[in-house]
């Protein structure tokens, strides 16, 4: 069932022991505030070394490093949309955000993998429209059959955790 396979927890991504914990990082893949900041404190220096050599990512993409000292083996770096008011793809944006971190973790053998709420921190993607466009996503994705066996979604606040939450309820997996 669907339902077992997508869970909306509280927290702080970068703690989790799974396969792989995705940043909602920046074209430049260089780091930055938010969740971007806290995985490259946690993982350490040679995360960036590595971010280097990618030459950065565009929105919607997604590109995979090592985790290095955070407990999730790998970091599956997407570029979410800047909010410009909802007319500027932005859906479809941020749709392929997390379509295209799947198929990259797919295409590395990850079975859990856990997802932060993308864009909707400093590029001001609306809370609620973003979660169901997650939901929507990772269900149709993992409605096609794959290896993924469990995947998570991160909320670091209260709000977030409503909004996750009641997105999947309503899809009623
Ligand atoms: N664990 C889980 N979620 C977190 C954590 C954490 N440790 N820290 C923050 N969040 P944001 P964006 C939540 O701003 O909107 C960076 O500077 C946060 O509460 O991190 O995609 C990048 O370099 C929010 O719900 O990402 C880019 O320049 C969500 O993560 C830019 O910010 C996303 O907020 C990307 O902006």
């Amino acid at each position: 069932m669907l339902s077992d396979r997508v869970v909306v927890i509280k927290g702080d991504i970068v703690e989790l022991d799974v396969d792989a914990i995705v940043n909602a990082a920046n074209n430049s893949l260089l780091g930055g505030g938010g969740v971007d900041g806290a995985i490259h404190a946690a993982a350490g220096p040679e995360l960036l070394e590595e971010c280097r050599s990618l030459k950065g990512c565009p929105t919607g993409e997604a590109k995979i490093t090592s985790g290095y000292h955070l407990p999730a083996k790998w970091v599956i770096h997407t570029v979410g949309p800047i909010w410009r008011g909802g007319t500027s793809g932005e859906d479809e944006m941020l749709a392929r955000c997390y379509r295209n971190s799947l198929k990259v973790a797919v295409r590395n053998s990850v079975r859990t993998i856990a997802f932060p709420s993308i864009s909707t921190g400093a590029y001001g993607f609306p809370v609620d429209r973003a979660s169901r466009i997650a939901l929507a996503e990772i269900a149709g994705f993992l409605g096609k059959g794959s290896s993924i066996e469990k995947v998570l979604l991160v909320c670091f606040n209260e709000r977030a955790f409503e909004s996750y939450s009641r997105a999947l309820e309503e899809m009623a997996l």
